[in-house]
């Protein structure tokens, strides 16, 4: 891309947010999310008590090193041939994600207030597959464990939509996703992507007829399942010779 192109992210950026979260509403088509959904392996998974999840391609050892090995084609085609289109993760040291986490949330179910930490390039790309959840984020304007002055923001993540999180919001914030059933009171007011929306009509009250949010609306949980693509800093190329799974690199 010529350098003096717009940024195509800009048009994406969650303006009412302290940089840098960006909501891209349909990144990817039904079918390619149909197809995804069918190739997720369905016997590697680890069951934890809110939800269950896959390491792809493992889990980062005890000093968070990823032991080298190729992420799975269906991972790679379309969704990080689009990452390099847009240059989400042009700046991390390897310049790609090597790392994604499947996480599966059944209604009910969620994830508790965490930040990524240092393991991690401070760019975390989250595709949503399925049904919609609300993220919440807790953003500090200063380091998180100087001064505890959060305030929380509500992303709707839509099916086949994609949420980017860069540095300063990386290092900044916290974020969950609540263990409920229904996310309620959604109107612009109170979602923070409410106008990057693909479909906030699926979500508003019935009596919001002049966009004010009436009553607020509501997502009904489904299942969701999310594939948060990161780079992780420390790869040993170690285990990949003695094992044969050929490293990236
Ligand atoms: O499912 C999501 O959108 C969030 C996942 C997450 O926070 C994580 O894997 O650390």
């Amino acid at each position: 891309m010529a350098s003096s192109a717009p940024d195509p992210r800009l048009a994406f950026r969650i303006p009412s947010l302290p940089p840098s979260f960006y909501y891209i509403p349909s990144f990817i088509s039904p079918e390619e999310e149909a197809s995804l959904l069918s190739k997720i392996p369905p016997n590697r998974w680890t069951n934890l008590t809110h939800r269950r999840l896959q390491a792809v391609a493992s889990t980062l050892t005890k000093s968070n090193t990823l032991l080298a090995a190729p992420l799975p084609s269906y991972l790679l085609d379309p969704i990080v041939t689009r990452f390099t289109t847009l240059g989400i993760f042009a700046h991390t040291p390897h310049k790609a994600p090597n790392h994604v986490l499947v996480n599966e949330y059944k209604p009910g179910e969620g994830i508790m207030a965490h930040e990524d930490g240092p393991a991690y390039a401070p760019v975390v790309a989250t595709v949503s597959l399925g049904g919609a959840v609300m993220l919440e984020s807790a953003v500090n304007p200063a380091p998180i464990h100087i001064a505890p002055l959060y305030t929380t923001h509500r992303i709707l993540c839509e099916p086949r939509s994609l949420l980017v999180t860069l540095a300063p919001a990386y290092i900044n914030t916290m974020h969950c996703v609540p263990a409920v059933t229904h996310d309620v009171d959604l109107r612009r007011a109170t979602v923070a992507n409410w106008d990057l929306l693909g479909e906030a009509w699926r979500y508003a009250a019935a009596d919001d007829v002049d966009g004010s949010g009436g009553s607020g609306g509501t997502n009904v949980r489904t299942t969701r399942v999310s594939l948060t693509y990161r780079d992780v800093l420390k790869v040993s190329n170690a285990a990949s010779r003695v094992l044969g799974l050929g490293g990236r690199r």
